[in-house]
C-alpha cells in the first residue's frame, strides 16, 4: 500500500499539463473526501498520528513537502516536489509532513469520511498496537 504513484501527463509546454488519477484504478480504494492543507508556514511539521483503518493518497500539485512513514519497525521518507507524484499512505503508518518551500499544498484523498475515532495521536500507542499485531502485515512497506 504504501508506495509512490507517478500521474500519467498529458499537454505540452505551450499550453501546460494536466494530470490525473482514478480510484480504484491508479489508487487502490474508493475515495470518499477529499482535502488539502494550504497557508502553512515552512519548517511546519503536521500529521504525527497514525490511522486504524484509513486508508489515503497524498499529493502536492504545488511546492515540496517531505512526508516521514513509520511502520513501527521501519521508516521510509518521500518527497513530493512535483504535481507528477503521489504516495500511497495505508492504515497502521505513523506519518509526518514537513513544509519545505513557501506555499506548498497538500492535497489527500482518503477511503472514507472523517472520524476522529480513526486517529491514534500518541506515538506510544501506535507502537503497543504494532507489537500486539493490530494490523497484521497490512502496515509492512
Ligand atoms: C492525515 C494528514 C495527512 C476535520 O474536521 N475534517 C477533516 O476531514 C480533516 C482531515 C481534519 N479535520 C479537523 C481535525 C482537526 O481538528 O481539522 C483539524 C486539523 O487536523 P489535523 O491536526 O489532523 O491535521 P494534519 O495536517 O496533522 O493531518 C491531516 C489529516 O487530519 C490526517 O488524517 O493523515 O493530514
Amino acid at each position: 500500500m504504501n508506495k509512490r504513484i507517478s500521474f500519467k501527463k498529458i499537454g505540452n509546454e505551450s499550453i501546460g499539463f494536466l494530470s490525473f488519477f482514478e480510484a480504484n484504478k491508479d489508487i487502490p480504494f474508493e475515495i470518499k473526501r477529499i482535502y488539502y492543507t494550504y497557508n502553512v508556514p515552512i519548517g511546519t511539521k503536521r500529521g504525527m498520528h497514525a490511522h486504524k483503518e484509513l486508508n489515503q493518497f497524498l499529493w502536492c500539485p504545488y511546492g515540496i513537502i517531505k512526508v516521514v512513514l513509520d511502520n513501527g519497525c521501519e521508516k521510509k521518507e518521500f518527497l513530493l516536489d512535483s504535481p507528477e507524484k503521489g504516495l500511497l499512505v495505508g492504515k497502521g503508518i505513523w506519518h509526518e509532513m514537513y513544509w519545505l518551500e513557501e506555499n506548498s499544498v497538500l492535497c489527500v484523498a482518503a477511503s472514507d469520511y472523517y472520524n476522529e475515532k480513526d486517529y491514534i495521536r500518541d506515538y506510544d500507542e501506535f507502537l503497543k498496537l504494532v507489537k500486539e499485531g493490530y494490523w497484521k502485515d497490512e502496515n509492512k512497506f
